[in-house]
């Protein structure tokens, strides 16, 4: 036996030997951590009516219309008798991922609807038996994704099915709920199997609305996906409280700090998930770039959704913005790939950071005029430079780490202008790990940032508990004014504070919707009351479509230096609520600015 046989047969024994041992998280995550950016693909019957049914245009996203417009079955059924996408091209699909800078692709195996795209033989409603394409598109996009080096993932809901009596959500024709266990059986778990045995090896099963599932039937979905395809990644809505590879946000959905888990945020490029032939609400590769940015520097994903046409044709709209994003990946993707959550756990006003080893990112949502100060870092940087400059020119820096001379503090002198116009990258190369200085402390230009996520949450002097998981970053149904937010923190100059309270717009694009009134009391070097109003709209780059709303809530003076608490309290809720706005105080932070 040559050498190179025997090596070739002892890795071969080595690899099965690997294979049987049993694969740990980090293994099944590791792709998916180092990704950060996969393409979310809606396709389905949907696109046929896309957004308009019988001449009505239909409120409401694209893919919902059976739902929204209350189609019988057997009418919406018949959509499958037109479904002929010739121009479905599988390669340029796949491609248009790979040029956006995107790692993944998730598309949906069978959405709510209840029809597969894709060969089932557990149901006949499916695109191959059912529609005269006859083609199987997830194959096609399987093969392809092996072949380019992406890894594929299949959307699948799991709870609705509004085809089937026993699946939830057709209560118009199924107004008694039928057999679930019986729709799991029979559907779900054999159509499973199918996707998880008959294509190859599978990013992640996309599970979907984790309502009305028992934990035992959740956990049996799960039992299967680990059985078939250990390394399948199982997303963050199975339901039944079952455990499962990582949080799903809520769709759209931005946090408004880091997550210590593995996470992901699904989202639009308008406003729905399949297409909508209506839907022109685009949102900017700009605000798109901050939005990916700031997830992967709270240490999230972004998958990101297209809605192919009938045709099989991805809009062009949706074409141009992931060529833009992709531009900007082309150039700043080092600081995306493979990157950590920023190790300060806050929102900078300028933006935000992402970490690889030794280097830190510093992605600039708006490009500071004049000197740039960081504080708090405690880590030595070596050298700094534009991610955009090939020859990596230095950037003059300073730096301040005697504990002695105060706060650890660094100042970057910045060109006049930013390589980019969505975000531009500093990089900074430290002599080791990033240390950082927690707590909250003043910034260079003096101001305190008090945000609601870092505060201490309390009711009547118990630890209670904020959502402020919505959207914008604001608290999420703040309605119960016994609850009350105490901060400490650390100021360095003394003096005359103003005290901003920022809340949030919330509601929908187009239509944002804010609820003031509500009354407060401040307690820190003096006691404040009043109500909050919008003294002052500021545009927020992380949640583009609604403002950032300043109070002016007056002026505290502190008489030294060092350690400072202070307190929110609500002393009254305003319970009003607009239309699709969120109910309550949407409480984001408090900014103290010197009053010089
Ligand atoms: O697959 C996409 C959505 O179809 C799915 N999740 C993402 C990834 C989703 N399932 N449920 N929802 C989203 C929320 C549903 C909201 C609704 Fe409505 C409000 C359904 C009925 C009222 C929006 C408005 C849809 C119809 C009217």
């Amino acid at each position: 036996m040559s050498i190179s046989i025997l090596c070739a047969v002892l890795f071969i024994g080595f690899a099965a030997a690997l294979q049987s041992e049993p694969i740990t998280q980090d293994q099944r995550m590791e792709w998916w951590r180092r990704s950060r950016f996969g393409l979310f693909i809606h396709w389905g019957l949907y696109a046929i009516p896309a957004g308009i049914w019988k001449g009505r245009s239909i409120p409401g996203i694209g893919e919902w219309i059976m739902y929204s417009a209350k189609i019988p079955v057997e009418e919406y059924r018949k959509l499958a008798k037109q479904f002929n996408p010739q121009k479905f091209d599988a390669k340029a699909w796949v491609e248009l991922a790979k040029t956006a800078g995107m790692k993944y692709i998730t598309i949906t195996s069978k959405h709510h609807d209840g029809f597969a795209l894709y060969g089932s033989k557990a149901s006949s409603y499916n695109i191959v038996d059912a529609t005269p394409f006859k083609r199987d598109p997830i194959r096609e996009l399987a093969e392809e994704c092996h072949k380019q080096g992406l890894k594929i993932c299949f959307y699948y809901s799991q709870v609705q099915d509004w085809n089937e009596p026993g699946g939830y959500g057709n209560t118009w024709d199924f107004p008694v709920q039928g057999d679930f266990q019986k729709y799991l059986d029979e559907k779900v778990k054999p159509q499973l199997t199918e996707l998880l045995t008959e294509y190859g090896p599978i990013g992640m099963i996309w599970f979907d609305t984790p309502y009305n599932i028992t934990a035992e039937q959740a956990q049996s979905l799960k039992d299967l996906v680990r059985r078939l395809q250990p390394a399948c990644i199982i997303s963050g809505r199975l339901g039944g409280g079952v455990k499962t590879d990582y949080i799903s946000t809520g769709d759209n959905v931005v946090p408004g700090s880091m997550i210590a888990t593995d996470w992901e945020v699904p989202a639009t490029l308008n406003d729905t998930w399949g297409f909508k032939v209506e839907d022109h609400s685009w949102k900017s590769p700009r605000q798109l770039t901050i939005i990916l940015f700031d997830i992967v520097a709270k240490g999230g994903n972004y998958l990101l959704n297209v809605g192919p046409t009938a045709e099989g044709v991805i809009p062009a709209e949706s074409v141009a913005i992931l060529h833009k994003m992709g531009e900007w990946l082309s150039v700043n993707g080092e600081s995306i790939y493979g990157t950590e959550a920023s190790p300060f756990q806050r929102e900078f006003s300028w933006g935000n950071l992402t970490r690889k080893g030794d280097k830190l990112y510093l992605g600039f949502y708006q490009w500071p005029a004049g000197e740039f100060y960081l504080e708090g870092l405690l880590t030595r940087v070596e050298k700094a430079w534009l991610l955009a400059d090939p020859d990596q020119k230095g950037l003059a820096f300073q730096q301040t780490l005697d504990p002695s001379a105060g706060r650890p503090r660094l100042s970057l002198h910045l060109p006049q202008q930013g390589p980019d116009e969505a975000v531009s990258v500093v990089v900074l190369q430290l002599t080791g790990e990033p240390m950082v200085q927690q707590g909250l402390f003043q910034s260079g230009d003096g101001s305190v940032l008090l945000p609601g996520v870092l505060g201490k949450i309390s009711r009547a002097g118990e630890e209670a508990q904020l959502n402020f998981g919505s959207r914008t970053g604001g608290s999420d149904g703040w309605l119960d004014p016994a609850i009350a937010i105490d901060w400490d923190f650390h100021l360095e100059k003394p003096g005359r504070y103003r005290v901003d309270i920022i809340t949030m717009e919330t509601g929908q694009h187009g239509d944002p919707a804010w609820v003031g009134g509500h009354t407060f009391e401040i307690h820190s070097a003096a006691s404040l009351q009043g109500v909050i109003r919008a003294d002052e709209r500021e545009y927020s780059p992380r949640a583009h479509y609604w403002h950032r709303i300043h109070t002016h809530a007056g002026c505290l003076t502190y008489n030294r230096p060092g350690s400072q608490h202070l307190r929110l309290q609500p002393l009254s809720i305003n319970p009003e609520q607009k239309p699709d706005g969120q109910p309550g105080f949407t409480f984001k932070e408090i900014i103290l600015t010197p009053e010089d």
